[in-house]
């Protein structure tokens, strides 16, 4: 592995508590695996994966402050469940502060919780990988998902998004409309 992706890693390491990093060099060895699967650069998927919730760990404070300073605009929905704004703010920070050149790994950051429509394979496959890598257990039919992923990004998408909206639903939090488009959009594909 190049020393540029090492060094990233021991950033990671400081900057996300235990758990966190576990889950991300999960994210990142899974991605990895779909990229050679699906024949997509696999340094860029190994960057996108150990970046994608490098803004996970910081306080709601900390995050609003840093929004403010990339004057980065949040919708209401994000204001409102904080939860979601790891995910543009990280790719922001994989920019600007972590040095990611790749458009494409910033975007699948940006995209990694709520998808988007019309997302690249690099795109699709962090979505993935962050929804089954291999300390996820709590959501359901997860055997399937992963076999799915494996065969088809699209149909791995649909699945994902299908289950988050009925869990959604069932739970207090409202819903991103982004989280709905993208799911209308890989039921259509
Ligand atoms: O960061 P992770 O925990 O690895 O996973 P993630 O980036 O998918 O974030 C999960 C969080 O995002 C979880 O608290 C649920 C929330 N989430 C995902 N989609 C939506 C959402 N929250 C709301 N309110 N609406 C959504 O559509
Ligand atoms: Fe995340
Ligand atoms: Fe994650």
């Amino acid at each position: 592995m190049n020393d540029k992706i090492l060094e990233l890693q021991r950033k990671m390491k400081k900057k996300l508590d235990v758990y966190r990093y576990e889950h991300t060099l999960g994210v990142m060895y899974t991605s990895a695996a779909l990229a050679m699967r699906h024949e997509v650069n696999l340094d860029d998927a190994l960057v996108a994966g150990l970046l994608h919730d490098c803004a996970k760990c910081y306080s709601d404070d900390k995050k609003f402050e840093l929004c403010d300073k990339y004057h980065i605009s949040l919708t209401d929905i994000e204001k409102k469940n904080t939860a979601l704004i790891h995910a543009k703010l990280g790719a922001v920070l994989a920019k600007e502060k972590y040095g990611v050149e790749s458009d494409d790994v910033c975007r699948a950051i940006e995209t990694h919780t709520t998808g988007s429509p019309e997302m690249s394979p690099l795109q699709q496959i962090v979505f993935i990988a962050d929804y089954i890598e291999p300390h996820r257990d709590r959501a359901g039919r997860l055997d399937k998902i992963r076999y799915a992923a494996f065969e088809d990004l699209d149909l791995a998408c649909r699945m994902i998004l299908s289950d988050t909206l009925t869990y959604l639903s069932d739970s207090p939090k409202t819903i991103d409309p982004m989280t709905k488009e993208t799911f209308d959009y890989y039921v259509k594909e």
